[in-house]
C-alpha cells in the first residue's frame, strides 16, 4: 500500500511539474499545412496549466484571441487577446512568447489569429486552435476549422486586447520585444487597456502600415492578396 501511494504521490507531482506545453503561431509556407496555423492546434490543458504560445512561426504577423465555437473569427466578448506581434525574419534566440494559465478546464476554449492581410485574414484561411475541445463532433477543432474556413466573405472582427479572458488569463502582454524587426501592436496592459492603437478593422488600411519598404518577407503578409494566400495554402508554395 506504501509502495502504491508513493507511486501515486510521484505521479501527482510529475503533473504538477509538467503542467506547461508550448503552441507554435503560425508558421511558414513551406510548412505542412503553410503559414495560416496554430502547431499543435488543438490540445487539453488542465486548471492551472500555463499556455505557452510561441511567435516560431516566421516571417508573420499574429495575434492570439479568443472567439467561440459559432464565431470562429469574431473576437469572444470579455475574451482573452494577446495583439499583434510581427517577426520579419526568423530569429534564432529572444523569440517572443505569452503565458496564458488556464482558469477553467470544463470548457473549451476556442481562439483565432485576428490578422486582416492578406484578405480575407488568416482566420478564414484556417489559422484557429482550440484548448480542451472534444475530440470529435461539432464542437471539436476541426468542426471549428471548418466553420472558420466558411467564413471567408465576413470580415473579421477587431479583437480587444485583454489578458484576462474567459477560462484563461494572462498576467503580461507578449514578449521580449527585443529582436531585430519585432514590434507589437494592440498589445494588452495588466489595465486591460491597450498599450498602443488598437489593430486597425479594415485590411486597406491595415496594408498601408507600416511603409512598404519593409523587407521582402514582410511584404509576404502585409500586401500578397487572398487568392495567393489560398493558394500558398493548399499547396505550401511560398507567396512571392
Ligand atoms: C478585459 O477583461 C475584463 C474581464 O472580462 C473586463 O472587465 C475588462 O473590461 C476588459 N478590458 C477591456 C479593455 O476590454
Ligand atoms: C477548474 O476550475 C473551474 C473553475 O473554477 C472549475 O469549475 C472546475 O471544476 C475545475 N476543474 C477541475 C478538474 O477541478
Ligand atoms: C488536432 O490538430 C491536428 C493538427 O495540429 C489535426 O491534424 C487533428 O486533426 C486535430 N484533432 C482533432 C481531434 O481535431
Ligand atoms: C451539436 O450536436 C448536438 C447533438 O449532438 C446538437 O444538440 C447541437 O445543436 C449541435 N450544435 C451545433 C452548433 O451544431
Ligand atoms: C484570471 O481568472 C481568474 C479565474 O477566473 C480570476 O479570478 C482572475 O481575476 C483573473 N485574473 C485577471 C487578471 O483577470
Ligand atoms: C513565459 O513563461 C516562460 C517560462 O516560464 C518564460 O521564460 C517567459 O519569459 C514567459 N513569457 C512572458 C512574455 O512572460
Ligand atoms: C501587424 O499587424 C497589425 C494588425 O494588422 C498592424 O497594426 C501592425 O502595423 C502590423 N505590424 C507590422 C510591422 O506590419
Ligand atoms: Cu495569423
Amino acid at each position: 500500500m506504501r509502495a502504491v501511494s508513493s507511486i501515486i504521490t510521484v505521479l501527482s507531482a510529475a503533473a504538477v511539474v509538467v503542467a506547461q506545453t508550448t503552441i507554435q503561431v503560425g508558421s511558414t509556407a513551406a510548412a505542412a499545412g503553410g503559414i495560416f496555423q496554430f502547431i499543435p492546434s488543438n490540445i487539453t490543458a488542465a486548471n492551472g496549466t500555463t499556455v505557452t504560445f510561441m511567435w516560431s512561426g516566421a516571417p508573420g504577423n499574429h495575434s492570439v484571441t479568443q472567439s467561440s465555437l459559432d464565431s470562429p473569427c469574431q473576437p469572444l466578448p470579455n475574451g482573452f487577446d494577446s495583439g499583434f506581434v510581427f517577426i520579419p525574419t526568423p530569429a534564432t534566440s529572444g523569440i517572443p512568447s505569452w503565458n496564458l494559465t488556464i482558469t477553467n478546464d470544463q470548457e473549451p476554449i476556442y481562439f483565432y489569429c485576428g490578422q486582416l492581410v492578406p484578405a480575407p485574414g488568416h482566420c478564414p484561411l484556417g489559422m484557429v486552435g482550440t484548448i480542451n475541445a472534444p475530440t470529435t463532433g461539432n464542437a471539436s477543432w476541426e468542426a471549428f476549422w471548418e466553420t472558420a474556413m466558411g467564413t471567408a466573405a465576413t470580415t473579421p472582427g477587431t479583437p480587444i486586447p485583454n489578458l484576462s479572458g474567459v477560462g484563461a488569463n494572462a498576467s503580461a502582454a507578449p514578449g521580449p520585444l527585443t529582436g531585430s524587426g519585432v514590434s507589437g501592436a494592440g498589445l494588452p496592459t495588466a489595465s486591460g487597456a491597450s498599450s498602443a492603437a488598437p489593430p486597425s478593422s479594415s485590411a486597406t488600411s491595415a496594408s498601408t502600415s507600416p511603409s512598404p519598404t519593409t523587407s521582402a518577407s514582410a511584404a509576404v503578409l502585409l500586401s500578397a492578396n487572398g487568392i495567393t494566400a489560398m493558394i500558398a495554402v493548399l499547396f505550401g508554395i511560398a507567396l512571392m
